[in-house]
């Protein structure tokens, strides 16, 4: 017999468009997604009021009404009274402090939007604990932490099942680990830190402005994570130290095209670090750390054996190790961290996990 969810989709952007196409094109057996609400932009959307679906393979073109307010989106979702996922594919906080009315409401989440999970610990509070409440809704964010890389469900299990996690030590940036992969090698190199830099960002594997990259934050913002999983009550992504890569004098510069221009006059010092780590046999690296015996989180430039795992990686792959009671030895975890493919598949399984839980 076959059992169905209703979807609603929040973006169309780099990883809402493929997560459209694998739903799209997904065969599933005894599961059936309807989606009857696809906001395509900000300001636009397509839904019917009688919950008719929306065809994915031809949204692109559909004429659109404009999008639901969020308090109007849940009495539309609620209103078709059938499970419900949605699915928010946007890097927006608006939406994500709403997911507690959302759950309490009993629709599901599944997301790869950090916000909500790497905010105040109060919103991350309030998502569990509407999660907890008789005809609740569930939620599934695999994807904030190394896109569609098996880590936070993996993580999760430890913890559930009893595990007591040490440390969790990793790469979670897929821009950073370009660049350090780049920059660090255990073969001398004398390639500058600014040029690595600036061919990232003409390959497009950094934000618009670089600086976004370069800060920390978005590494900040999943170890938090993290560490709030294995039960480190961290404040927020700004509450530990978090160690930028962007040099003080070039915080302020306007463009980041200026920003690009005047990063050579600093190569010299991390040059300096390079060199030094690699006398010792060693490659720089930026990391992520949670320290759970200690109590400590840090995001910061690490140094690792040229044989350590995180000296061999490549292109722009994330790898974490957690070490825990269980896994004396880390449990070590490594793939391709970012990209809209393999982000999409950490969204959809998500949703299939939900649905699996809630179709009818
Ligand atoms: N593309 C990936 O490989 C990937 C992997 C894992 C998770 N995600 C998450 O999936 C969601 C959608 O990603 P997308 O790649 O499809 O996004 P997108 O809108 O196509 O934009 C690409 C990038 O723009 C950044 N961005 C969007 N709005 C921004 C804002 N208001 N201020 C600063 N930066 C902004 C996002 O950075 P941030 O990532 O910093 O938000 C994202 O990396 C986001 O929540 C993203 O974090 C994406
Ligand atoms: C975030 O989403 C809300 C609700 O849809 C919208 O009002 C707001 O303009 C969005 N903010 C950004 C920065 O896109
Ligand atoms: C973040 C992403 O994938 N991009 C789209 C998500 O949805 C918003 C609107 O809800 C679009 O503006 C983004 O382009």
């Amino acid at each position: 017999m076959t059992r169905s969810v209703n979807v609603a989709i929040i973006g169309s952007g780099v990883v809402g468009s493929a997560f459209i196409t694998q739903l799209a094109n997904l065969q599933t057996k005894n599961l059936a997604f309807n989606t009857i609400y696809l906001a395509r932009s900000s300001k636009e959307a397509l839904y019917n009021t009688d919950y008719k679906p929306v065809d994915l393979f031809t949204y692109k073109q559909e004429p659109a009404k404009p999008v639901l307010g969020l308090d109007e989106l849940t009495t539309f979702l609620v209103g078709a009274h059938r499970p419900t996922i949605l699915i928010d594919n946007t890097s927006n906080e608006t939406i994500a402090n709403h997911y507690p009315q959302f759950i309490k409401a009993g629709i599901s989440i599944a997301t790869p939007n950090k916000k909500a999970f790497s905010s105040a610990l109060q919103t991350w509070n309030d998502i569990f604990s509407a999660a907890e409440q008789d005809g609740a809704g569930l939620v599934y964010h695999e994807s904030t932490v190394g896109a569609g890389l098996p880590i936070i469900g993996p993580l999760k299990d430890l913890v559930l099942t009893g595990d007591r996690v040490e440390t969790i030590e990793g790469i979670f940036s897929g821009t950073l680990s370009y660049i350090f992969n780049q920059f660090s090698t255990p073969e001398a190199s004398k390639v500058a830190f600014s040029d690595i830099v600036t061919t990232a960002k003409s390959l497009g594997y950094t934000e618009p402005d670089p600086r976004d990259d370069l800060n920390g934050l978005d590494v900040a913002r999943k170890v938090t994570i993290l560490a709030r999983i294995s039960g480190f009550e961290v404040e927020s992504p700004t509450s530990f130290p978090v160690e930028s890569l962007i040099p003080k004098e070039l915080e302020s510069v306007a463009s980041a095209d200026e920003f690009l221009q005047k990063l050579p006059e600093f190569d010299a010092q991390i040059q300096q670090l390079k060199d030094d780590a690699f006398n010792n046999g060693q490659v720089l690296r930026f990391v992520g750390k949670v320290d759970l015996k200690n109590n400590k989180v840090s995001v910061e430039i690490g140094k690792y054996p040229f044989d350590h795992p995180f000296a061999s990686l490549k292109g722009s792959d994330n790898v974490v190790a957690i070490k825990s009671h269980r896994y004396p030895n880390p449990l070590i975890i490594q793939g391709a961290g970012a990209g809209a493919e393999v982000t999409a598949h950490g969204v959809l399984a998500d949703a299939i996990k939900i649905a699996e839980r809630i179709a009818n």
